[in-house]
């Protein structure tokens, strides 16, 4: 029985050395320690030995089985050690690797433009109105006094939905709608940024979709002589107090009389020079007088109340300001042109 001892520790003590990981290491523990295994097999079998051989054979089992246990251990304790070595091998980290830039986003320039117009126009005492970019006809056009027969009215200058529905081609029906919803009772006193369509190729100067910003300023008594004072100011804010303004007749179906504004060059100083194409001058402003039928279908009367309304293209703005050639780097989104505006 010493010997199968002896046998069975060299056996159990083999197995431990090889065993190469955890589980392998407690299936050999229970394997020769455990309650069916060989140790106790053989201490149970002690009943038939002599009285002079009982002690020296258990004395021989409690050996072996504490030199298995305390090998178990230390392998244990060994193969718990290299797992964590592997690991930490496998999840250290390189301090010394550069960080990624984290990337800072802009305003996009036309943003920046729509929000200082408003904010101008909101120190002169007018709120900030949006309204739907899918129109109907009637306050898209006939609200606004265009007659049928207007060549924007026709499939081929705006993108139409359904017979009746339409990309809107400028913000004004957010003017109608609101003058509806005032029922006749002024002051009404807007301006209505946002996103415009119109069926044009898209060049330097043209994009089908584009932003624009219109005004309106409806009340008991309002006077043309409003009109030059309030985009004067307007002018004079935005482009610098020294740039003066100029009224030439115009027409528009909405507006009765009609005028375009101009802006003195601020290149030349008047002079004349390749941005005023020589006049001195740069258009930058359609207005006018609503016209009384406009005032009458949108619920207000026209012998009470009078009222004047203008109309502007943001991205023409945003090019005079920052020297910018080509309306269509506004929509090609290049990153390298966008992130000049983080200053902005
Ligand atoms: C331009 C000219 C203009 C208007 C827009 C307007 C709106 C209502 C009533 C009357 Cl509800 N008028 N808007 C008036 C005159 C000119 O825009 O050149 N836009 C780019």
């Amino acid at each position: 029985m010493i010997e199968r001892l002896q046998e069975l520790k060299q056996e159990a003590l083999q197995e431990i050395s090889e065993s190469g990981n955890v589980k392998d290491l407690d299936h050999v523990r229970v394997k020769y320690l455990g309650k069916k295994g060989p140790i106790t097999e053989v201490l149970r079998g002690m009943g038939k030995l002599s009285a002079e051989e009982r002690p020296l054979v258990g004395q021989k089992a409690n050996e072996v089985r504490e030199e298995i246990q305390t090998n178990v251990e230390k392998k244990s304790t060994e193969l718990e050690e290299k797992a964590l070595e592997e690991r930490l091998e496998k999840e250290s980290v390189d301090i010394t690797l550069p960080g990624r830039e984290i990337k800072q986003g802009a305003r996009h320039p036309l943003t920046a433009v729509v929000e200082e117009i408003e904010d101008i126009f909101i120190g002169l005492g007018f709120q900030v109105t949006e309204g739907p970019e899918v129109e109907t006809d009637y306050y898209n056009f006939e609200a606004l006094n265009l007659p049928p027969e207007h060549p924007a009215r026709d499939m081929q200058d705006s993108f139409y939905i359904t017979n009746d529905m339409l990309l809107r081609t400028q913000t004004s029906p957010v003017q109608a709608r609101t003058m509806e919803k005032h029922q006749g009772k002024g002051p009404v006193k807007i301006v209505c940024p946002g996103k415009v369509y119109r069926r044009d190729d898209d060049d330097a100067t043209h994009s089908h979709q584009f932003m624009q910003i219109e005004g309106l300023f409806v009340d008991k008594g309002v006077r043309m002589s409003d009109l030059k004072g309030v985009l004067e100011a307007f002018v004079k804010k935005y482009f610098g107090a020294e740039r003066e303004i100029r009224l030439r007749p115009s027409f528009f179906p909405f507006t009765e009389p009609s005028v375009e504004v101009d802006v003195s060059c601020g290149i030349c100083g008047g002079k004349g020079c390749r941005v005023c194409k020589q006049s001195g001058w740069i258009e930058v402003l359609g207005s006018g007088m609503v016209h009384p039928r406009v005032l009458e279908m949108s619920g207000f009367d026209p012998k009470v109340y009078s009222g004047f309304a203008f109309g502007m293209g943001v991205e023409r703005f945003a090019l005079l300001r920052y020297g910018i050639d080509d309306i269509r780097h506004f929509y090609t989104n290049d990153i390298r042109f966008l992130d000049q505006f983080k200053w902005v």
